[in-house]
């Protein structure tokens, strides 16, 4: 899974719980001055590509479920997450 993250903003939070369930997960680093990946992905750095309101916490399963709710990101089980839309 993929977890969208800011330093400092509430995905920190999802990071945490992540990482104390032991959960792999790939990080990609969210500028939310100006909405853009540190590392571009397929080509473009725009993140609001890939979250319409350019909010993270977004965490992405591998299948491209997805969720941008803290707290569901935290206490529901990844396998229960709403498919992307
Ligand atoms: N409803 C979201 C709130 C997400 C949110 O407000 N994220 C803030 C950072 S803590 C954000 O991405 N702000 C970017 C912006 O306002 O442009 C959640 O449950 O986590």
């Amino acid at each position: 899974m993929k977890l969208y993250y800011s330093p400092g903003a509430c995905s920190m939070a999802v990071h945490i719980a992540l990482r104390e369930a032991g959960l792999p997960v790939t990080l990609a680093k969210v500028d939310l001055i100006h909405h853009k990946l540190v590392e571009a992905e397929n080509g473009s750095d725009d993140y609001y590509t890939i979250h319409p309101r350019g909010y993270v916490p977004l965490l992405q399963l591998d299948d491209a479920r997805a969720t941008a709710k803290s707290l569901r990101c935290c206490s529901t089980s990844p396998t229960s997450f709403p498919t992307a839309s």
